[in-house]
């Protein structure tokens, strides 16, 4: 979700101003002070992780064995720092079969037990 304002963290190209402000009285003379305010934008978790295909498809024979890669799999997270740290994937149907490796860069896809018959597996996003 989006918050409502005008700044958009990605597509900005200055993340830091610098602004010099002035206080003055209305006495006679006019006193003044300087200060300056010192602005960082901060981002906002605000872009989900993206896989790098909607679909992945892979087809593996009747013999792979418990434990063997069967896809690589990669979503990157147009935010910064923590925000676009993708640390979890999960898999939905059939994860007492398959089950991805957490905190990786780049998760595989794995499978856990053996298969009794070819598998064609096709994962949607
Ligand atoms: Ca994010
Ligand atoms: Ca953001």
């Amino acid at each position: 979700m989006r918050p409502s304002g005008l700044l958009d963290y990605e597509s900005m190209t200055q993340k830091y101003y610098i602004l010099n402000i002035s206080a003055s009285d209305s006495g006679d003379p006019v006193y003044s002070s300087y200060t300056q305010l010192n602005i960082s934008v901060t981002d906002y978790n605000d872009n989900q992780p993206v896989f790098s295909k909607a679909v992945y498809t892979v087809g593996v024979g009747e013999d792979i064995q418990p434990g063997s890669v069967i896809a690589q799999l990669t979503a990157s997270d147009a935010d910064s720092g923590w925000n676009a740290q993708v640390g979890k994937y999960y898999v939905f149907v059939h994860k007492q079969v398959f089950w991805v490796r957490k905190n990786l860069r780049t998760p595989k896809l794995k499978l856990t037990k053996t298969l009794e018959s070819t598998l064609y597996l096709q994962q949607s996003i």
